[in-house]
This record gives structure tokens, C-alpha cells and sequence, in this order.
């Protein structure tokens, strides 16, 4: 995508502000985010900075004027806090993307929304494919399937170009803080020298996308005739938590001793996406290895 102005809602947030870095060169970027866990030094020079709630229609109207693309990346993340607290999450997960969604009406604007592997639950067969029985287990999760099918609504009802990308599990840089992802919490650990912790037997399995390929998997929805529609954004490999944490061991030289604790309650036990419909109709393929995607990361910090 070239020569549009668009906004990415959550623009300094982890995944929002990789995507911002790649649109800047040749659009004009617009950022809507209320900085509660987003980060300025994130952000370029050349960007155009809202401050405030995705919530706030006065905010979002005024970021939304005029824009040809949203990139819907605002979210209450947490999982558990969604649990704890289901109204609150839905406020901020759903209603506002129903304001994000009513705003692109107005500007006839195409919608890329954020959505998440959370919409399937425990899957009943692998890899999961897009018309897999979506049963989520968290309030996220039925926020997010939820936009999913108002996404498609929308297009339905509207004509609006909307689509909606299920992340499976995204790393990379600049992943920190509380829900940060097994990852980051696995190479602080490798790094402090102190033990990686493997809740259960870490035979668990998981599919692993860069934040990187997100990017690209965002740029490809900002121009796909695909539209009204879900896709998997994963790599369609699964590696199991055991595996990562000798591979994050090894990478980073630790000589951290690798425990196990108890399993989470609840935990999906395998995930791991079918990529076929997003490389036919988006010309999406994941592109980072998690061994080179490791690599880097204990490179660049
Ligand atoms: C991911 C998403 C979540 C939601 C969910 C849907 C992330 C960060 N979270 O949750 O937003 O979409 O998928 O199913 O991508 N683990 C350890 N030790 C640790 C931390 C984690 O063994 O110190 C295990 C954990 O028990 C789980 C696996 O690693 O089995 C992955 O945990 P996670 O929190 O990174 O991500 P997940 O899949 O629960």
C-alpha cells in the first residue's frame, strides 16, 4: 500500500508500531493510542500522534478523518483480565471496534482488525483451518469472533472492505510487560541466568509467527480483494514449549536450568494454524523461521 493515509488504532503497542514503521516511508500514518501500554519511542517522527481511547468517538473521529485504511490494533490483551473482568474488556475489544467500524462507514474506509487464534479454543483437529468450530474459552475470544462476524457483516450489509487476521502466536521485538508471551518470558530468563519455566510437561505446542510476517500479512489485507473474511496468520509449523525453551537456552549461551511447574489451568494444549487460505487469497506466507526469528531477537537486544 502506497500514497493512502491511513491509522493504526494501538499504533505504538507492539504489534501496531512494527506495522506503523513499514507504512510511514510511502503513506501518510496516523496513530490513535492512549499510551496505557503503548510507548512513544516506538513511534517515527513523521507520524501523526492522537492520544486517546479507541472508546472515545470524538478521539476516533478525529483520527478517522479522511483516512483510506484502518488498521485496528487497539485491544485489551490479557486474556486473564478478560476473565476477571469481562464488561471491561468487551467495552474496550468490541464496542469501540463497532465504533472503528462504524467510523470506516462514514469515511468508506477499509478495515484491517486484529483478531486471534482465541476465537477457536481447544481445537478438535490440526492444523486448525478457518471453518474449524469456534468454541473460544475467554471473554477475548468471543470479543474477537465476534469482530470476526461483524467484519464480515460489514461487507455484507455495507460493502465495506473489511478483513480480519487471526494471529496465532506472535513474537519479536518489543513484546514486554505482564501478557507478554512465552518468549520474552523465556529469554529474560535465559538472559538473568535465572531458571526457564515450563508450566507443565511442555509437550504443548504452539505456532510461532514473527511480527514481521504480521506486518506483511496487514500489508497484503490493505489491498486483497479477499474481503469480508477471516484469516489464519501463522507460519503452519508447531513447536513444542520444551523445544523452545532448550532452542532459547542454546541461543542465548545460558547455562539456566530448565524446571516445570504446574500447568495452566485451562491451557489449549495444540495450536497451530492452516495457512492454505491466506497464502491462496492474500499471497500471505510466513517468511521467518522461529530459529532465525530466535536468532534475531537475542541478537538485536
Ligand atoms: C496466546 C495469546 C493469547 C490468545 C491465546 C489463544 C500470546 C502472548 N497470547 O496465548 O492472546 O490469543 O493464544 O489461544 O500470544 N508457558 C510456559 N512458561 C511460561 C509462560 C508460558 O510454559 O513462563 C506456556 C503456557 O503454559 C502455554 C504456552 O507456554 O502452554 C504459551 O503461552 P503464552 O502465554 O505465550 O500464549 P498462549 O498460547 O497461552
Amino acid at each position: 500500500i502506497r500514497d493512502s493515509t491511513v491509522l493504526v488504532t494501538g499504533g505504538a503497542g507492539f504489534i501496531g508500531s512494527h506495522l506503523v514503521e513499514a507504512l510511514t516511508p510511502h503513506n501518510e500514518v496516523r496513530v490513535l493510542d492512549d499510551f496505557t501500554t503503548g510507548d512513544r519511542t516506538y513511534l517515527p517522527d513523521d507520524v501523526t500522534v492522537i492520544e486517546g481511547d479507541v472508546r472515545d468517538p470524538i478521539a476516533l473521529q478525529r483520527a478517522a478523518r479522511g483516512v483510506d485504511v484502518i488498521f485496528h490494533h487497539a485491544a485489551l490483551v490479557s486474556v486473564t483480565q478478560s476473565i476477571n473482568e469481562p464488561r471491561q474488556s468487551n467495552r474496550t475489544n468490541l464496542e469501540a471496534s463497532l465504533l472503528v467500524l462504524e467510523q470506516a462507514r462514514q469515511e468508506d474506509a477499509r478495515v484491517v482488525v486484529a483478531s486471534s487464534a482465541a476465537v477457536y479454543g481447544h481445537p478438535e483437529e490440526l492444523p486448525i483451518t478457518e471453518t474449524a468450530p469456534t468454541n473460544p474459552t475467554s471473554p477475548y475470544g468471543v470479543q474477537k469472533l465476534a469482530l470476526d462476524q461483524y467484519i464480515r457483516l460489514y461487507e455484507e450489509l455495507y460493502d465495506l472492505p473489511t478483513v480480519a487476521l487471526r494471529y496465532f502466536n506472535v513474537y519479536g521485538p518489543r513484546q514486554q510487560g505482564p501478557y507478554s508471551g512465552v518468549i520474552s518470558t523465556f529469554l529474560e530468563q535465559a538472559r538473568a541466568g535465572e531458571p526457564i519455566t515450563i508450566e507443565g510437561d511442555g509437550q504443548q505446542s504452539r505456532d510461532f509467527v514473527h511480527v514481521s510476517d504480521v506486518v506483511r500479512a496487514n500489508l497484503r489485507a490493505a489491498t486483497t480483494d479477499a474481503v469480508g473474511e477471516a484469516y489464519n496468520v501463522g507460519t503452519g509449523h508447531r513447536t513444542t514449549i520444551l523445544e523452545l525453551a532448550e532452542t532459547v537456552r542454546a541461543a542465548t549461551g545460558s547455562t539456566s536450568p530448565i524446571v516445570h511447574r504446574d500447568s495452566r489451568s485451562g491451557d489449549i494444549r495444540h495450536s497451530g494454524a492452516d495457512t492454505s487460505k491466506a497464502t491462496r487469497e492474500l499471497g500471505f506466507d510466513a517468511r521467518v523461521s522461529l530459529e532465525s526469528g530466535l536468532r534475531s531477537l537475542v541478537a538485536e537486544s
